[in-house]
């Protein structure tokens, strides 16, 4: 049995880090997608919040569940008896920060990091652009799943 994480922020989750999960679960026999609780960084959307976004996102995954997190990742893995960590990559920008991330990971447990392409049609995506868009009324119907889209429309309605 394998058993990986997807770790991220995702306030909100998109289409984009959906497609990874997509992957990763025909990858893996079990795939954690865990959420980082960083108190010193207000999202838009509480962790309980984006918990239930990324739920939803995923209900049609068998293999695939939703936790979250604080502190180190590491610590994470170890304590549920996860081989690896699994991250999409976007571009030569991700690639840097996340091979140092990697083998800060791996120096200090051993464990592996997996990285999956992104999809080209998600490339140009991430959650921050998404909330910036949004937030100014743009349409972002094709970059994120129909409940976030509400969800969003929701927080941005009430600002
Ligand atoms: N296509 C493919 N992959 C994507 C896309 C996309 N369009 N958008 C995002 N992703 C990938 C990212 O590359 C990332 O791997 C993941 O999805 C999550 O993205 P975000 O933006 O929601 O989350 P981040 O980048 O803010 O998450 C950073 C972590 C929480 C993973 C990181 O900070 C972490 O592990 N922190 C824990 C503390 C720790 O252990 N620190 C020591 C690290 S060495």
């Amino acid at each position: 049995m394998t058993k990986v994480v997807c770790p991220g922020s995702f306030d909100p989750v998109t289409n984009g880090h959906v497609d990874i999960f997509r992957r990763a679960a025909h990858l893996f026999d079990e795939v954690v997608v865990t959420v980082l609780i960083n108190e010193s960084k207000k999202g838009l959307f509480s962790i309980e919040q984006r918990m239930d976004l990324l739920r939803e996102a995923v209900a049609d995954l068998d293999n695939v569940s939703v936790d979250a997190f604080r502190g180190l990742l590491v610590d994470y893995c170890r304590d549920h008896d996860v081989q690896a960590i699994v991250k999409g990559l976007r571009a030569v920008s991700d690639f840097d920060y996340e091979l140092q991330m990697a083998q800060m990971n791996g120096s200090l447990t051993g464990i592996e990091t997996v990285f999956i392409p992104t999809g080209p049609e998600f490339a140009y995506l991430a959650s921050s652009l998404v909330k910036e868009v949004a937030k100014h009324g743009g349409d972002v119907t094709s970059l994120v799943p129909p409940h976030v889209l509400k969800a969003l429309q929701e927080a941005y309605s009430r600002t």
